[in-house]
């Protein structure tokens, strides 16, 4: 379905949400786009590329209407590799924690890496020009939700500075074909080292405003509550979140797995949002008394992930294997899901663990 692997865990058909067995994603700096996870609100629309048009207003000098033609045929192509990751990528951990009724308990393959092809929004915004008082830079999907109260097509903002950012992309291709409907044909925004959330898929409107978005999905939702908030926040509540913290997780071999005691080779990938880079990965067998670096991955641009491996002793019965990533801010992951539990169950950055059983 969706042009998906046939083995996706599916955590719903209507909307359609889905992510890859964890070692799909291994070894590979490219995700698949047949094991590129999905993330949707509502139903995936159905809008026909010759008619679609995308509306630049707000604040600006001259409001746009664009054809794909027009993005294609005045403004410079661009492409760029960027890891996209869900703010739910791995809650699965928190809900192991305390329960979080009605998200899903996505596993750590809410995130992948593609290339995007497209036109800079920077681009746009310059054929619009931009009007006294811009300082956010709104996207708005033509797929209304009903998650949200009242139901609301999706949307949110970035800040003015990252949507100057050359990074940030209006694409209509993805690993060079064209977007499929389900990852947002015809258009979609790609907002690199930002939360998912932000990269909007097809898109229809792009507001430039003077404060963030009041979207649903912005003042609502996708924010930091402390533990003890109800799971609907009041909009402006708790913290809003943007910038990817620094992150990792395990992909090969699969959690329970049994092998031969002795050396077993354990691979995952790490990630760092905003301007970020991951630079260390530490893995210990023995519950983080000591810890080894990990061999690290290439890097395919500043704005991907990085693979990672390392060579660990497995002894006879169940050991558990942790993984934790450093970034070019030396922040390091926490230990526990405890420390970071929230009511919706959003970014889950605690110490990635494996549990392996030497035979
Ligand atoms: N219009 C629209 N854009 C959207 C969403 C959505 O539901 N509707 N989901 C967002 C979220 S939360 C994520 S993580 C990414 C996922 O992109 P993908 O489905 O292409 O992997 O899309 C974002 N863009
Ligand atoms: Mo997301």
């Amino acid at each position: 379905m969706h042009g998906k692997r046939h083995d996706m865990t599916v955590h719903s058909d209507q909307p359609y949400n889905a992510e890859p067995p964890p070692s799909a994603l291994a070894g590979s700096d490219l995700t698949p786009t047949d094991a590129f996870y999905c993330r949707n609100h509502g139903p995936v629309p159905d809008l026909d590329p010759g008619s679609w048009r995308l509306r630049v207003d707000g604040r600006v000098a001259t409001p746009l209407t664009l054809s794909l033609d027009d993005l294609r045929g005045r403004l410079p192509e661009a492409t760029e590799t960027a890891t996209l990751q869900c703010a739910g990528n791995r809650r699965a951990g928190l809900t192991a924690v305390r329960d979080i009724p009605g998200e899903a308990p996505w596993g750590p393959a809410a995130t992948a890496t593609a290339t995007w092809t497209g036109v800079r929004l920077t681009d746009v915004l310059d054929a619009a020009g931009l009007a006294d008082g811009a300082t956010d830079v709104e996207f708005v999907g033509a797929d209304v939700s009903d998650a949200a109260d009242p139901p609301q097509e999706f949307g949110g903002s970035v800040p003015l500075r990252k949507a100057r950012m050359p990074e940030v992309l209006l694409a209509w291709a993805m690993n060079d074909e064209p977007l499929s409907p389900v990852h947002g044909a015809p258009l979609r925004v790609v907002v690199p080292g930002y939360i998912g959330a932000r990269s909007v898929k097809w898109l229809q409107r792009i507001e430039v405003r003077d404060r963030p978005s009041a979207n649903f999905f912005q003042a609502s939702t996708y924010r930091l509550l402390p533990p003890d908030a109800p799971v609907t926040a009041t909009p402006g509540e708790g913290v809003e979140l943007g910038l990817v913290a620094v992150n990792s997780d395990f992909l090969r071999p699969d959690d329970g797995s049994s092998h031969p005691a002795g050396p077993v080779t354990v691979a995952g990938y790490a990630f760092a949002g905003g301007d970020r880079t991951v630079v260390r990965v530490d893995v210990s067998s023995d519950g983080g008394a000591t810890w080894a670096q990990a061999d690290l991955g290439t890097q395919a641009s500043p704005w991907a992930w990085r693979h990672w491996s390392a060579t660990v002793d497995v002894p006879r019965g169940t050991t558990e294997v942790l993984a934790r990533a450093w970034d070019s801010s030396a922040a390091l992951q926490p230990e526990r899901p405890e420390q970071v539990w929230n009511p919706k169950g959003y970014v889950n950055n605690s110490w990635a663990r494996l549990r392996l059983r030497g035979v």
